[in-house]
């Protein structure tokens, strides 16, 4: 297993260190709205089966990077690979999305989920095993999971939606169970980023995309506790990655996860660059966060909007990571992205 050059663009950003530009990636950059992810897809039959074939995924991992300039690649599976090895059964409805066949719905079915190790990610550590040998030296692997909470909203309402209405009522009505289950979720998502650490990820990310359905009051609890958890537990089991964690539209709780251990904060779209910076401090690397919808504009909206987020980030100490503020769209043109990432590179030089 061959990690990246130490000296990678992105693990300086990562580092504090100084950059002569600041790095990019995109999340979801692996997707559909590139036409060679979407014949590749129809070629694998399902959204599973290309996620659960190494070679297959490690293509789709690749795809951007034979387009773009881009600093990293993230793998190519989904945060819901681990609600699957809990045992609530993941299938993909096409035309609709993800959805788990056996949801943890109650506590009979919380004390029954599955307690995988880390030999259950085998088949994401083979992608990522995969990928190394693919990629420059000087392009960083991204490896990822979804959050505790993030997933447990998934798994009590077995599918997705904005509301996870179940989840949070589980969360109200039978707080043992809930916090039961975010522990059991805890454990499995450190064996499934140990489990890429080991096979070469240079990178590991937590998505807490639906942090912002915790309640205020339960913030700590199932949000920030569950998070430094899983980072003392990489922590503990000798893993020293960086780790960025992406507590989207809840940045509030940025500060906190600094003090649990991330070592960067991603911003979703919709929180002030700026204001997060000033809670973080410059010891800290932000990563973000352009609308995705800057996309879909035209060339001149596109470039002014990337130099609002690329002044936003300034030009102090700390580490500045240029990427979107959620995932790219799929009705975005491929040609987007490459002004996209020459903007980043002439805006952001220095
Ligand atoms: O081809 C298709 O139809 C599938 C679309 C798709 C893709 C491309 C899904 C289903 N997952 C993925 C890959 C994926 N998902 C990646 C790797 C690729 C990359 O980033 O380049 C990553 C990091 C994710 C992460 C993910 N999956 C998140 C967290 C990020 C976010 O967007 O907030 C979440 C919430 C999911 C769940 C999921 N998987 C897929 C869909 C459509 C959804 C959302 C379901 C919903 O809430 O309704």
């Amino acid at each position: 297993m061959a990690a990246c050059n130490p000296d990678a663009l992105l693990l300086r950003a990562l580092r504090n260190e100084k950059q002569e530009r600041m790095p990019l990636w995109v999340m979801r950059q692996a997707g559909r709205y590139l036409p060679e992810y979407r014949k590749l897809r129809k070629q694998a039959g399902s959204f599973l089966n290309l996620c659960n074939s190494p070679e297959m995924a490690c293509t789709a991992t690749l795809q951007p990077l034979r387009r773009y300039r881009l600093d990293a690649a993230i793998v190519f599976s989904d945060i819901l690979i681990v609600a699957d090895a809990l045992g609530c059964e993941l299938g993909f409805a096409e035309g609709e999305g993800p959805f788990l066949a056996r949801p943890a719905a109650d506590e009979k079915m919380i004390a029954s989920l599955a307690e995988p190790g880390v030999d259950a990610f085998a088949g994401v550590a083979a992608t990522i095993g995969a990928c190394r040998g693919e990629l420059a030296e000087d392009v960083a692997l991204i490896g990822f999971a979804g959050a505790p909470f993030t997933l447990a909203c998934y798994m009590v309402q077995g599918s997705g939606g904005r509301e996870f209405a179940l989840a949070r009522r589980l969360m109200l009505t039978e707080p043992q169970a809930f916090a039961e289950l975010i522990d059991r979720t805890t454990r499995a998502v450190a064996a499934c980023l140990s489990a890429q650490a080991a096979a070469g990820a240079d990178v590991l990310m937590l998505f807490e995309s639906w942090a912002a359905l915790a309640a205020p009051h339960y913030l700590d609890e199932h949000v920030v506790k569950p998070a430094a958890k899983v980072i003392a537990l990489l922590r503990e089991a000798g893993i020293d990655l960086p780790i960025i964690v992406f507590p989207r539209n809840a940045e509030q709780v940025a500060g906190k996860m600094v003090a649990a251990g991330a070592n960067a904060i991603g911003v979703g779209w919709q929180a002030d660059l700026v204001e997060v910076r000033a809670a973080v401090g410059e010891q800290t690397a932000l990563q973000g966060n352009l609308d995705p919808a800057a996309l879909l504009a035209d060339r001149e909206t596109l470039r002014s909007a990337i130099a609002r987020t690329v002044a936003a980030h300034g030009t102090g100490a700390g580490g500045r990571i240029f990427n979107l503020g959620h995932g790219i769209g799929k009705e975005t043109d491929p040609e987007s992205m490459a002004i996209l990432v020459d903007a980043v590179r002439e805006f952001s030089a220095c």
